[in-house]
């Protein structure tokens, strides 16, 4: 009888300890965070989430102290209501260095965020929110201090609206993603051979009539101005840059149907509605091609208030090339002109142009033309370790696989300043991840591809390559996934992540 009172009184002991367990707070660095900050240090204590009942935001009716409000209502039941000085505080703090960098302070009776810029004080955001998010007992908040900032400046994703159209609150749905894992640059590929997709009021037929076709012959669609200026701001509010691409003179198939005295035999070429490339150009000889690109530039220009505009120049195979550099070399300083900074694809490396312009690296290895202008930055986008449109296996049921296929395993472990050696390292400002749309045409699709790599590309540009280690990040991306199907998000199903 004692014996078996004994036995009831351990049970019961272990019991209230296993319960004490769970329910203490987890400290502040085993949080699955993504991307990982560059320190995060714990303190002994806990943050009641209910004690913070008042906000401060450098501007009270900012878009950052609405998402705070909206977020913490949903999440955490919190109203909370604004105070120049309140429990919850986010402050601009000059004294910071660096751009994004801030510093989080979780204390028993409130919370610090402070940098020096409203940049870095939305990124410091998203890390609470992912804390609020992943935390197992949502009613507190470990203390303790995190400081961050970014490894590269641009850190991008690229989105082809072209091959299939996406609405644009299927775009608005890709921004809310990107913001919570800190990217900056959304590059969106708004032209190519199976359609045009941003009006210019100067050329109309480019959208009424190359804005209709896509892939597979499906209706497609397009961004009035309007539309398009729209989907600027929602990004713009979470610090998140657009860059419009017309990709020419090659990719223009869309464009050539459109207008028949854009192609050298004044002719329309058939509408494009398979996945071949490289074989349209705009005629290079002819001028009407110079106040076509002219009047796009200028109206893009107009329309965007990001520093870059995106010129494509991959894969002009039907464009012969000193034709291709003659055409290239004529249309940078239209971009210059209309105050923008070009952007091309790594062909246009091989350029005259003198001015600054940013060449995003996409081949597989090496295509370093000769010729080559230095000190220009670079985006690195290696195809086959950065191409969200590449298979993960042979058994993927969207993407392709010319440059190989992409687990989840390779599309983290890889670096933007080793991945190709003989590049100029130094030039190297950060990594843009494209999705190609050849295969998907819906978010659900898009999903598929996106998830998880997309959580990885995202932490290879903010977190430092030593900080950054697979068997780790495997455990944490588990966690978003987990999150992310609450979201209605069905990742793609990797082996790796279940693997020990
Ligand atoms: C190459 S990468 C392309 C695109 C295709 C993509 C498909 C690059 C600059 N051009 O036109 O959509 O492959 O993976």
């Amino acid at each position: 009888m004692k014996n078996k009172i004994q036995s009831v009184i351990l049970v019961g002991f272990a019991i209230f300890f296993t319960a004490c367990n769970s329910t203490s707070t987890k400290k502040l660095d085993q949080y699955a965070l993504i991307p990982l900050p560059e320190t995060v240090t714990n303190q002994q204590g806990a943050l009641p989430i209910t004690s913070l009942q008042t906000l401060s935001t450098p501007q009270e009716n900012s878009y950052l102290a609405q998402e705070i409000t909206a977020f913490l209502q949903t999440e955490a039941n919190l109203r909370l209501a604004w105070k120049s000085q309140g429990d919850l505080r986010f402050s601009l703090d000059k004294s910071l260095k660096g751009s994004e960098y801030y510093e989080i302070k979780i204390q028993t009776t409130g919370i610090d965020v402070r940098s020096a810029s409203d940049e870095g004080l939305y990124r410091a955001w998203q890390t609470l929110k992912q804390l609020i998010l992943l935390a197992d007992d949502a009613t507190k908040l470990p203390t303790g201090l995190i400081s961050d900032q970014p490894t590269y400046s641009y850190r991008g994703a690229m989105l082809d609206v072209a091959r299939h159209f996406f609405s644009i609150s299927e775009v608005k749905r890709f921004i809310d993603f990107l913001a919570l894992y800190k990217f900056n640059y959304l590059h969106l590929h708004l032209s190519d051979d199976q359609g045009w997709r941003i009006e210019i009021k100067s050329w109309p037929q480019l959208t009424t009539i190359g804005g209709q076709s896509e892939v597979g012959g499906t209706t497609g669609g397009f961004y009035s101005q309007k539309d398009y200026q729209d989907l600027v701001a929602y990004a713009s509010d979470r610090y998140i840059t657009i860059i419009p691409e017309i990709d020419m003179p090659g990719h223009t198939n869309a464009a050539l149907n459109a207008y028949p005295e854009l192609n050298c035999d004044g002719k329309a070429p058939p509408v494009h509605t398979g996945i071949e490339v490289g074989f349209s150009s705009l005629c290079i000889e002819k001028p009407v091609t110079y106040q076509f690109v002219d009047d796009v530039i200028r109206e893009l220009a107009d329309i965007t208030p990001g520093p870059y505009i995106h010129i494509g120049g991959d894969e002009t195979h039907a464009t012969p090339n000193d034709q291709f550099i003659a055409f290239i070399d004529s249309i940078l300083p239209k971009v210059e002109r209309y105050g923008k900074t070009p952007m091309g694809w790594f062909e246009t490396r091989a350029s005259n142009y003198t001015g600054k312009m940013v060449h995003q690296y996409w081949a597989n290895e090496g295509n370093e033309p000769q010729n080559v202008k230095k000190g220009n930055p670079i985006v690195m986008s290696p195809s086959s370790f950065a191409y969200m449109d590449m298979q993960y296996d042979s058994l993927s049921k969207f993407g392709l696989h010319w440059a190989g296929y992409i687990n989840v395993r390779k599309a983290y472990d890889w670096d933007p300043k080793s991945v190709v050696p003989s590049l100029p390292l130094d030039d190297i400002i950060g990594l843009e991840t494209p999705l190609w749309s050849e295969t998907i045409s819906d978010n659900k699709e898009m999903d598929y591809l996106l998830f998880p790599r997309l959580i990885g590309y995202a932490e290879i540009a903010w977190t430092r390559s030593e900080n950054r280690a697979w068997e780790a990040y495997k455990k944490r991306v588990t966690k978003h996934l987990d999150w992310l199907q609450t979201q209605g998000v069905i990742p793609y199903d990797s082996p790796l992540l279940k693997a020990n």
